[in-house]
C-alpha cells in the first residue's frame, strides 16, 4: 500500500425536499458532530470540507405535481453535479453528506462527466431498501427520492435540469443490493433496463461477499470507476433507525461492514454518497455513528492487518 496521501472532499447536502418530509436537511451537521472528518483524517487522508450547498430554487424549472419541489431539487442537482466534477477533477475523492437520496442526481451526474474525461465507464453500486427507479409518471408518491437512478440513467426526465448532452449511465452498470421495497411499475423498469438486482433473498442464499466479489470483478475488468451511494435504509431499522422509511430485514452490521472491507480492498471506489440520514429519528446519534464507521472502514480502517492479496 503506497503512503501518498490522497484528498478526500466532504461536500454537504442540506436537502430534504426529495423526501417528502422534513430531517434530513441535518444530516451533514449530523455527520460532522458524529466526526466524518477526524475518521477519515486517522486514517491518513487529507480532508477538505467543501461546507454545504445552499443554491437558491431554479426559476427556470416550474413546478411539477408529479415531481415535489423539483425547482429545489432541480438547483441542488445542478450545484451538486458541478462541485464533484470539481472536487474529482482536483484528485480527490468526493463525498456527499446528504440529504436526501435525490441528491445522487447531481453527485451521480457529476461523476458519469468526470468518468467520460478519462474515457473509463462509470458503474454504480447502489446500497438501499429501494430500487429508487421511478419517473414522475411511475412514482406512487410524487417524492423525487424516489427517482435518482432512472433519472442519472436518462429514464425519468422532468424540464431540463442538466444539459442535453449530459453523459448518462448506462443501467446496465447499476448495481443495486439490499433491495426490499419496489414499486410495481418500478419492477417493470427496471427489468427492462437491465439493472443489475441483488435482493435480500439473493443476499441470503449466495452471501454478500459472494455477491460484493462479483461486481468488482466486474468493474475491475473493465477498467471502471465505482461510485458507491449508500442509503441509511440499507441497513437493517434495528442497526440504523435515524431515517425517514424504515424497511424490515436489511443489511446486518457484520454485512455492511464487510462490502466496506471490500470496496476498500478494490482500490476502485472514486465516490461516495451518504444519504437519507434523519437525524430528528435517530436514536441518540447512532445511525450517524454507523455510517461514520461505515465510511471509514470503505476509507481502509480494519480490524487486523492482513496480507494483501492480488485480484
Ligand atoms: C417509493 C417512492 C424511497 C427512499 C423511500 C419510496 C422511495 N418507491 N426511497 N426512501 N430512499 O416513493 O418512489
Ligand atoms: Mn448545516
Ligand atoms: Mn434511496
Ligand atoms: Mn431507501
Amino acid at each position: 500500500m503506497q503512503k501518498q496521501e490522497k484528498t478526500v472532499a466532504l461536500i454537504g447536502v442540506p436537502l430534504e425536499e426529495g423526501s417528502g418530509r422534513g430531517g434530513c436537511a441535518m444530516g451533514p451537521a449530523a455527520y460532522r458532530i458524529a466526526g466524518i472528518a477526524s475518521a477519515l483524517g486517522e486514517l491518513g487522508y487529507a480532508v477538505e470540507d467543501r461546507g454545504d450547498l445552499r443554491p437558491q430554487p431554479a426559476a427556470d424549472l416550474a413546478p411539477m405535481d408529479r415531481a415535489k419541489h423539483l425547482p429545489v431539487v432541480g438547483a441542488f442537482t445542478r450545484a451538486i453535479e458541478a462541485e464533484t466534477y470539481a472536487a474529482a477533477t482536483s484528485g480527490a475523492v468526493p463525498i456527499l453528506l446528504g440529504g436526501d437520496h435525490s441528491l445522487s442526481m447531481g453527485s451521480v451526474s457529476g461523476m458519469a462527466r468526470y468518468a467520460a474525461t478519462l474515457d473509463r465507464p462509470l458503474y454504480v453500486l447502489w446500497l438501499d431498501a429501494h430500487s429508487d427507479f421511478n419517473a414522475p409518471e411511475t412514482s406512487p408518491s410524487g417524492n423525487i427520492h424516489g427517482m435518482p437512478v432512472a433519472f442519472f440513467c436518462g429514464k425519468a426526465e422532468f424540464a431540463p435540469i442538466l444539459p442535453s448532452d449530459r453523459p448518462l449511465v448506462d443501467p446496465r452498470r447499476v448495481y443495486q443490493v439490499g433491495i426490499r421495497s419496489v414499486d410495481e411499475e418500478e419492477r417493470r423498469l427496471i427489468r427492462e433496463n437491465a439493472v443489475n438486482v441483488f435482493d435480500m433473498r439473493a443476499i441470503d442464499e449466495e452471501g454478500m461477499g459472494s455477491i460484493l466479489k462479483r461486481i468488482l470483478a466486474d468493474v475491475r475488468d473493465a477498467g471502471g470507476l465505482l461510485h458507491v451511494s449508500l442509503d441509511v435504509d440499507f441497513l437493517d431499522p434495528d442497526v440504523a433507525p435515524g431515517v425517514g422509511t424504515t424497511v424490515p430485514g436489511g443489511a446486518t452490521f457484520r454485512e455492511a461492514h464487510l462490502i466496506m472491507e471490500l470496496l476498500h480492498d478494490s482500490g476502485l471506489v472514486s465516490s461516495l454518497d451518504l444519504v437519507e440520514l434523519n437525524p430528528f429519528l435517530d436514536d441518540r446519534g447512532r445511525s450517524a455513528r454507523i455510517m461514520v464507521e461505515l465510511a471509514a472502514s470503505l476509507f481502509g480502517k480494519r480490524i487486523l492487518d492482513r496480507p494483501t492479496r492480488g485480484g
